[in-house]
């Protein structure tokens, strides 16, 4: 909410049109308050044009032509319930406490042309997320960093690419966090970028640490600094859960991490709640399950297998090595997770939510389930191999999805596993078959 220059806005009602006229001039209204700063009516620019019409001269009082059937909302509002509620396009209106106080105003504008700014941009969620944000309307920005062969490839796949505003952003570089905030000025900033990877983050603890939380804190601090009223996303994830203490796994399920992938994760989630309690900064935590796609990574073992598939159909390998194939996981639809992102920063409140499915699968019921879709049998074509196995496993994860049903209706049945892994093994096979 802008509280900045309120006191510029406010008029009393005994205070001259012509004194009036100079506030106006600035952003076209102005809230008429008693003493207390409690709001009794508002002034727009109309309703001078209006009075002129009727002969009131300038000298005339603020009360003689305020209008008193003004649009107001009470603090903590969300922007939802604001356009539901409001009658018509409202170009300013101000928010008050439940006493009636006058605390600040908004703009219609801020509610439906928003500037969103997504870190990691160039991976799976950013390209989902910039698609659904760009449907909702948003002013999307994303952040990518300058490696040797720079690959907007998934958005391409979505067509996103050039509707959104790409800026050179590497969050372990401070200069060019605060240089991404300045130039998108962000109403909501959604932090995806991260060494996602848990099997690299045992080869490289530092890096995963250097990227996963101070990445985070160096975004949270220029947040607080430069616009501590903008909403902030924090990519968490299930693997905090890690050595599982019960199961399924909620918000008030202890933390147990077992990879540096997840201890970096861990203090991220702190910082961000950090923040949010220290500094009233907006930030959530998405506690996302695993969630796959046609343009998940590689490495990643759903999209090596449904690639490992295609590649077996197609003539192009004749077997597929993989780790621990015991090993559970609870997979949605990267499509549908991104929602909950946006849903989350539209709560009156930041909370954290955990996003799954509910479903726990072994990666040897996906392997099997992948090829049968082309006729296949997965024990004529998997075969274990050492080197993938992680020097410690995270063995199931289950996600108990409850609080963001009730709360952010989101939906977790949104798209089966079956249809998923189908979308998958297709996609990849067809794009295989373009380059035969
Ligand atoms: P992803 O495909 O690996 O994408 C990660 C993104 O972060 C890429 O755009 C990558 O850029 C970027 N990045 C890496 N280091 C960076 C740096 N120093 N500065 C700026 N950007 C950097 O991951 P994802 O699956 O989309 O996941 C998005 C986020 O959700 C991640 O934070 C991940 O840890 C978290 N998460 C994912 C899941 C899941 O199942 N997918 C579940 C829970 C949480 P490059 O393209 O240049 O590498
Ligand atoms: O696909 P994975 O590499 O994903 P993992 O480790 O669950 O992490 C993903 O989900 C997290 C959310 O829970 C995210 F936070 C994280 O960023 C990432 O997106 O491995 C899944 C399971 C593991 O138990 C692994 O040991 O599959 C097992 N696995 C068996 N064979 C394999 C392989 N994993 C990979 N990557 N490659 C294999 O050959």
């Amino acid at each position: 909410m802008h509280t900045k220059n309120l006191k510029k806005f406010t008029v009393f009602p005994d205070q001259k049109l012509s004194e009036i006229l100079k506030i106006i001039n600035i952003v076209g209204v102005a809230f008429v308050v008693e003493e207390n700063e409690k709001l009794i009516g508002i002034i727009t620019d109309g309703d001078i044009r209006r009075a002129a019409i009727k002969g009131y001269s300038l000298e005339t009082e603020a009360k003689k032509v305020m209008n008193h059937d003004y649009f107001y909302v009470i603090e903590g509002t969300s922007d939802q319930e604001i356009l539901a509620k409001m009658p018509k396009q409202v170009f300013c209106f101000p928010v008050v406490d439940n006493d009636g106080r006058i605390l600040g105003y908004r703009f219609f504008t801020e509610l439906t042309k928003k500037n969103a700014l997504i870190t990691g941009i160039t991976g799976q969620d950013g390209a989902y997320l910039a698609e659904f944000l760009l449907s909702k309307g948003y002013t999307v920005y994303g952040g990518y960093r300058r490696t040797s062969n720079i690959d907007f490839s998934r958005l391409d796949y979505l067509n996103v690419k050039d509707r959104i505003q790409l800026i050179q952003l590497d969050v372990t570089d401070i200069s060019s966090v605060y240089h991404a905030l300045q130039v998108s000025s962000p109403a909501e900033i959604y932090n995806l970028a991260a060494q996602s990877f848990v099997e690299t983050s045992f080869n490289q603890p530092c890096l995963s640490l250097n990227v996963n939380t101070l990445g985070t804190t160096n975004l949270l601090a220029a947040v607080k600094e430069f616009c501590p009223s903008a909403k902030f996303y924090q990519a968490s994830t299930s693997e905090l859960y890690g050595k599982v203490v019960e199961i399924p796994q909620n918000e008030n399920t202890p933390f147990y991490p077992r990879s540096p992938y997840a201890i970096s994760k861990l203090a991220a989630y702190w910082m961000a709640v950090n923040y949010r309690e220290a500094y009233g900064i907006y930030a959530c935590n998405g506690i996302l399950f695993n969630h796959e796609s046609p343009i998940r990574g590689q490495e990643f073992v759903t999209r090596k297998i449904t690639m490992g598939v295609a590649k077996i159909k197609l003539g192009l390998a004749d077997s597929l090595l993989l780790g621990n194939l015991s090993a559970k996981r609870d997979w949605g639809y990267a499509r549908d997770f991104v929602q909950s992102m946006w849903l989350m920063l539209q709560q009156p409140e930041p909370e954290d939510f955990v996003i799954a499915t509910g479903i726990s699968t072994t990666v040897r019921e996906f392997a099997q389930k992948a090829f049968a879709i082309v006729g296949l049998d997965y024990n004529d074509y998997v075969r274990m191999d050492a080197r993938y196995f992680r020097p410690s496993e995270v063995d199931v994860l289950v996600g108990d999805p409850a609080k963001a049903r009730e709360k952010l209706g989101w939906n977790p049945g949104c798209t089966p596993l079956e249809k998923l892994i189908e979308m998958m093994v297709l996609s990849d096979l067809k794009q295989l078959e373009s380059k035969l």
